[in-house]
């Protein structure tokens, strides 16, 4: 038997597949196909204090090795994932699934980890830090004081078990300042990567940009971000305290991808644009798929090669 179990602390899952925020997360029923998939498990769509409606279309569009996206933010609010989540527990004892959070502002986000907090809600959260910040800043992820400011104040009251979304890094002087700062706080996870950020592409017919908001400006996930993922995971892995695991985002097309990340060290594979072009049943591919990389290598468990990526 080849066995894609895997943990994130004391959180099992059966399998190592789960989708990335944002991709078929947005309502009870994409939640609920969701459930019924192979996915080990999943990830709400990043939620606000608010429901918003986000950009106007077209706001995703498809590419020759990917996507690219300027969505907006568009999701229920919180109170209607947290209450999805509640039912959610009740009904499968022992399946834990993941809440995103994505406040415009650091008191959203203080605000909505605390009603979290406050709540019955067993699960993991994953605190999104693509987050607006200061206008005329950088999103959070890449503002690393603010970053800082953020966890700090978290970490005053926050106690249920939490982790970072990260955008991509592409200096080891960021991998060194962001790794050092998540290792001061009781993070259970690091979730990298978030899509590349403001990317364009244009149709060749029309000479138009292929998405409406941001003057074609969006965040480019699929193929093209596969190496950024690899990297970004296998630095994370090299950097921070052992007991803040990896999940591995970005890329993934087949089940050598995901073979891939967790080389790298990832103990969780998200998939965005692909589970946004095939659909639930992407899962039952990717795992199959795995264990068969997995059989030619002699492998039996993730644990068998989990971060055994090898250097020249
Ligand atoms: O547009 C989105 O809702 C979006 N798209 C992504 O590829 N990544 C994200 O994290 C989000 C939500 C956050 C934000 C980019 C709108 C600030």
């Amino acid at each position: 038997m080849t066995d894609l179990q895997t943990s994130i602390g004391d959180f099992q899952f059966d399998n190592v597949f789960m989708n990335a925020s944002g991709v078929r997360c947005y309502t009870e029923e994409d939640l609920d196909a969701l459930a019924q998939s192979d996915a080990g498990t999943f990830v709400t769509k990043s939620a606000t204090q608010a429901k918003r409606l986000g950009n106007p279309s077209p706001r995703y569009a498809r590419l020759e090795l990917g996507s690219i996206n300027s969505m907006g933010l568009p999701n229920e609010g919180l109170d209607y994932y947290l209450n999805y989540a509640l039912k959610f527990q009740e009904k499968h004892p022992g399946q834990w699934i993941f809440l995103s959070v994505a406040g415009l502002t650091m008191e959203e986000n203080l605000a909505m980890a605390h009603t979290i907090e406050e709540s019955d809600f067993n699960g993991l959260v994953e605190f999104n830090l693509s987050c607006p910040n200061v206008p005329g800043k950088p999103q959070t992820g890449y503002d690393f004081d603010r970053t800082k400011e953020l966890l700090t104040n978290l970490f005053t009251f926050f106690t249920k078990p939490a982790g970072v979304k990260l955008p991509p890094y592409f200096d080891l002087a960021q991998f060194d300042q962001m790794a050092a700062i998540l290792n001061q706080f009781p993070l259970q996870f690091v979730n990298s990567i978030n899509s590349l950020g403001n990317g364009l592409m244009i149709d060749p017919e029309t000479d138009t940009a292929l998405i409406k908001p941001k003057g074609g400006f969006g965040g480019i996930g699929g193929a093209y971000a596969k190496p950024f993922a690899l990297a970004n995971v296998r630095a994370f892995s090299q950097r921070l305290d052992p007991k803040i695991q990896l999940i591995g985002t970005g890329g993934v097309t087949n089940g050598r991808d995901a073979y891939d990340l967790i080389l790298a060290g990832a103990s969780l594979v998200q998939v965005g644009t692909l589970l946004q072009e095939e659909g639930p049943a992407v899962f039952t591919r990717l795992s199959r798929e795995l264990q068969a990389v997995m059989q030619t290598k002699g492998y039996t468990n993730l644990s068998d090669f989990k971060g055994q990526l090898k250097t020249q």
